[in-house]
């Protein structure tokens, strides 16, 4: 299979999973990027088993209701049973690292909402150190510089994302030359610099379950 095919098994992959739990008044968190995309399609011929969705992106929202899927906003849900999404890295204690697609700031929210954060990725994305990938961090647009300094002092290489604004108006800084071994730490750190929104790590808050794409089938890891 190819790396598209491996994408889509795990989209219907993760349909598979949170179909039994659906019910008419069920709402599900959704993610941002092919991969969601992925699993945003296969949702599609379910639709009329649950109530709706909520995006992590405008992408998203718009993909979900183009195929008559309700999108709530996040104030009108007092809780989500899933959040499905895709992430740049994960390793094997289910951290990642997201933002790739620069929606992280609202992946994080709607994954902190939910009960069970399901991440699906093809078997690229499973790494056994985080880093490789360089790391989003969402900024204030006039923090750029200071917070770009501040990353250079806990080791990294930030570079500015040229041309993107976040769906919050952020700017985003992609941090090279990382070697994550103790991600909560880090996660904590960056965010602790003024002027970030969020950075792309999701340890504090990892997945509870990893639907891997495998030449010998969708692995659930958890
Ligand atoms: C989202 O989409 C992001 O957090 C991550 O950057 C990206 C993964 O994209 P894809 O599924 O296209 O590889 O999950």
């Amino acid at each position: 299979m190819n790396q598209d095919e491996l994408k889509r098994a795990v989209g219907q992959a993760a349909v598979d999973y949170i179909l039994p739990h659906l019910e008419k008044d069920s709402i599900i968190g959704v993610g941002t990027g092919s991969t969601a995309n992925c699993f945003i399609d296969a949702l599609a011929a379910h639709k009329l088993k649950f109530d709706g969705a909520v995006a992590s992106s405008e992408a998203s929202a718009k993909r979900l209701r183009d195929h008559g899927i309700e999108v709530y906003d996040l104030n009108s849900v007092s809780g989500l049973d899933f959040y499905i999404d895709g992430a740049d890295e994960i390793n094997h204690q289910l951290e990642m690292i997201k933002g790739g697609g620069a929606a992280l700031t609202r992946e994080k929210i709607v994954g902190a909402v939910a009960r069970q954060f399901i991440c699906i990725a093809d078997e690229s994305k499973l790494v056994p150190v985080m880093g490789k990938f360089p790391l989003p961090v969402e900024v204030i647009p006039m923090a750029r510089s200071y917070v770009a300094r501040e990353l250079v002092k806990l080791g990294g290489d930030p570079v500015y994302r040229t041309g993107v604004v976040t769906d919050n108006g952020g700017h985003i800084l992609d941090v090279y030359n990382l070697s994550i071994t103790q991600a909560k730490e880090l996660e904590t750190r960056i965010n602790q610099i003024t002027g970030v929104i969020t950075n792309g790590l999701f340890a504090l808050r990892p997945a509870n379950v990893l639907l891997l794409g495998t030449q010998d089938g969708v692995k659930t890891v958890k």
